[in-house]
């Protein structure tokens, strides 16, 4: 048993994201060595036999089937929200004026306003808080970004993200509730921006720094789903698809695109960077893998090299198993929890915080008023 500092967690919502979580809180002091080690304490959702199974599971010592309750208990350090976007602000600001520490899933929040006031409730408190974009720490995406830091692109002139999937095709699929609640706006804010183009923004950002502008269209494919809550055929409100062109502050042109219609493709996140000197191209669908080219190789030689990011010197795989033994997507999420918990422990917070994920938030709302308008959009400044 480890003698380190606890740190006691409440989880709100038990769904995939639930899952992915309770398994990173699980994991990380097996493999990584931080300060303080987190305890499963609470889990909460408002269906008591689910909640029970997914509690007995994952190891959660208890349940609560209120979420006001786990901002109550003090018991409680961190509070953890995996719920549907449209109650994330509301959570969050709840547990940050109780003084817990705060992870939320992505996106922040439904837009930009509500995530500002979320960024000011969070920053009044003073307690320590993170978003949970967990691509940034698939190890092949953290070495992109320490090559571009040191340098080895030069100018920068392009940036290409896109994030496909394929699961919304069929038009009997309801939307609203339990598992689909990614269709409803109410619920979801948006469509494929929010859910799927954040990760991409949210990477962009971080590896290539800020957004000027953005010119964007949408389409919404099937105009009309029954709602599993109604039970009523209702319009359909969210984005099917969207891609814009962006402009970012340091002169690069951008493009990005998401769909839930590229039959078959799952989940075909990637991104592309070029700049004078090299090129690196990252796929979701081959994550260990990061693409590299570089200019400055002898030229017989020069050509795309594939490296494969297993190696003890990469971003965290020090902390995994041996040379050549590969990781997955779980484990971003467990890399997310150890660089939080760092953060707490040296008081230089890990990103994305609030604030962060607020920047993504922003172009989001661009993104969608281009598309409503059919005008260039700027993007606002974070103050
Ligand atoms: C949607 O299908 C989804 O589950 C997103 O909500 C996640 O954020 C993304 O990582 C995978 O796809």
């Amino acid at each position: 048993m480890s003698n380190k500092k606890t740190l006691n967690v409440g989880i709100i919502g038990y769904g995939f994201m639930g899952r992915t979580h309770a398994n990173a809180f699980r994991k990380v002091t097996n493999f990584f060595d931080t300060p303080f080690q987190p305890v499963l304490k609470a889990a909460c959702g408002r269906d008591g036999a689910k909640l029970k199974a997914y509690a007995d599971k994952w190891g959660w010592e208890s349940t609560e089937t209120d979420w006001k309750r786990i901002i109550e208990r003090s018991d409680i350090d961190i509070v953890d929200i995996c719920t549907p976007n449209d109650s994330h602000a509301e959570i969050a600001i709840a547990a940050a004026r109780a003084g817990k520490m705060v992870m939320c899933e992505k996106p922040l929040s439904l837009d930009g306003k509500q995530g500002e006031e979320m960024v000011r409730e969070i920053e009044k408190a003073g307690v320590a808080n993170m978003v949970w974009y967990n691509y940034r720490r698939v190890p092949a995406v953290t070495l992109a970004k320490q090559i571009i830091e040191s340098g080895k692109l030069g100018r920068i002139f392009h940036y290409r993200a896109k994030f496909l999937q394929d699961w919304t095709i069929n038009a009997d699929l309801p939307q609203g509730g339990a598992g689909l609640w990614r269709l409803d706006a109410a619920a979801a804010g948006s469509g494929v921006t929010g859910d799927l183009l954040a990760h991409c923004i949210d990477t962009a950002l971080w590896l290539n720094g800020s957004i000027d502008n953005v010119s964007a269209m949408t389409e919404t494919f099937v105009k009309e789903r029954k709602h599993q809550l109604t039970g009523q055929v209702e319009k359909v409100e969210i984005d099917d698809a969207c891609a814009f062109m962006a402009r970012f502050g340091n002169g690069s042109l951008a493009t990005f695109e998401s769909t839930r219609y590229a039959r078959g493709h799952k989940a075909l996140n990637t991104f592309e960077i070029n700049g004078e000197n090299a090129s690196i191209a990252w796929d979701l669908h081959d994550l260990h893998r990061l693409q590299f080219f570089d200019y400055n190789d002898e030229g017989q030689y020069r050509g795309w090299r594939s490296i494969h990011v297993t190696d003890p010197d990469h971003p965290y795989m020090g902390n995994w198993w041996v040379p050549g033994l590969a990781i997955g997507y779980e484990h971003s999420f467990v890399h997310q929890v150890a660089d939080f918990l760092q953060g707490i422990g040296s008081g230089k917070p890990a990103s994305p915080t609030f604030r962060d994920a607020l920047e993504t938030q922003y172009v989001c709302d661009a993104v969608l008023s281009s598309a409503r308008s059919g005008q260039w959009v700027n993007v606002p400044k974070l103050s």
